[in-house]
C-alpha cells in the first residue's frame, strides 16, 4: 500500500439494491483484515417512535416512502447522523489497514437529498438548512470525516429493480423504475462525469474505482476474482 501506516477509508457507493451489502461480504472474505461497516438500514427500520400509540404509523424507512414530502428531511438528517457516528467510531482491537463503509455522508447529500430536493420532496428551506449543517459539520471535522476513495458499483436501473424485487424489503415495495433511474443519474453525475457541484475541496480529486456489476457476480466466482483484484490494485495505488 502506497500510504505509510495510516488507515485508508473507502466508501462503497451505488444505487438501491445494486449489490453493495453482497459486495461487502465478498470483501470480507477476500480481505479478512479489513473492517467493513454495513449501512444501518435495520436501525431505520427499527425507529418508530410513538408506534405503540399509533399502530401502523410505520418505521422511518416506511414513512419516507409513504409520505416523502413529510419525512425526507427527518430521514436524511438521521441517516447522515448515523454515518457520522459510524465513521468517527474508534473500533476496539487492532486497527484495520482499510475501512470500507457502505455509502457515506457524501451520497446522502449528493445523491439522495439532492434528488429529493430536485423532485420537490425537500423544500428550498429544508434543503438550505440541510446543506448548512452538512457543510459546517464536515468542515469542522476535517480529516476525521475525510475519505480516501470511492468504490462505485454500477449497474442499469433495470438490473437494480430486479435485485430490489428479489430482496423484497417490505418498505421498498412501492419503489418504481423511475426512482432508480433518477438515483442512477445522480450517481453518474457525481462519480462518473464528476459534474455535480461538491462543496469540499478534497472531494473534487477523490480517486474513484468504477466496477461494472450488471452481471450476476453473487453467483460467479470468476467475476468475483476479477472484482476483488480490481479493488486490490486500486487500494495499492492510493
Ligand atoms: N444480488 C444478486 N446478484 C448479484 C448481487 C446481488 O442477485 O450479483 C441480490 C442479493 O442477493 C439481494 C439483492 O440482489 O437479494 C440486493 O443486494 P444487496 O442487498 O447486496 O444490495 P444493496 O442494496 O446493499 O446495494
Ligand atoms: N436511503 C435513502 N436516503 C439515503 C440513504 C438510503 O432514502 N440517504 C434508502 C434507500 C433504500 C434504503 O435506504 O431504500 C437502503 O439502501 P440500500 O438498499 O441501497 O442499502
Ligand atoms: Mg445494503
Amino acid at each position: 500500500m502506497g500510504r505509510c501506516g495510516a488507515a485508508l477509508r473507502l466508501a462503497l457507493e451505488g444505487n438501491i439494491a445494486v449489490g453493495k451489502s453482497t459486495f461487502l461480504r465478498l470483501l470480507g472474505r477476500a480481505f479478512p483484515e479489513w473492517r467493513l461497516v454495513a449501512e444501518p438500514v435495520a436501525q431505520w427500520q427499527k425507529v418508530a417512535a410513538g408506534a405503540e400509540e399509533a399502530p401502523g404509523s410505520g418505521n422511518l424507512l416506511q414513512r419516507l416512502y409513504q409520505e416523502p414530502s413529510r419525512w425526507s428531511f427527518t430521514f436524511q438528517t438521521f441517516s447522515c447522523l448515523g454515518r457520522l457516528k459510524a465513521q468517527l467510531e474508534r473500533p476496539a482491537g487492532p486497527s484495520a489497514p482499510v475501512r470500507v463503509f457502505e455509502r457515506s455522508v457524501y451520497s446522502d447529500r449528493y445523491v439522495f437529498a439532492k434528488n429529493l430536493f430536485e423532485t420537490g420532496h425537500l423544500d428550498m428551506l429544508e434543503w438550505a438548512i440541510y446543506q448548512e449543517w452538512h457543510s459546517f459539520l464536515l468542515q469542522e471535522l476535517g480529516d476525521r470525516a475525510t475519505l480516501h476513495g470511492f468504490l462505485y458499483l454500477r449497474a442499469t436501473p433495470q438490473r437494480c429493480l430486479e435485485r430490489l424485487q428479489r430482496r423484497a424489503r417490505v418498505e421498498e415495495r412501492g419503489v418504481q423504475l423511475l426512482y432508480l433511474q433518477q438515483l442512477h443519474t445522480q450517481h453518474e453525475h457525481w462519480l462518473l462525469e464528476r459534474s455535480t457541484k461538491v462543496h469540499f475541496a478534497d472531494m473534487r480529486h477523490m480517486p474513484i474505482l468504477v466496477l461494472d456489476v450488471d452481471g450476476d457476480f453473487e453467483q460467479d466466482a470468476a467475476m468475483q476474482d476479477i472484482l476483488m483484484a480490481q479493488v486490490e490494485s486500486f487500494v495499492n495505488s492510493l
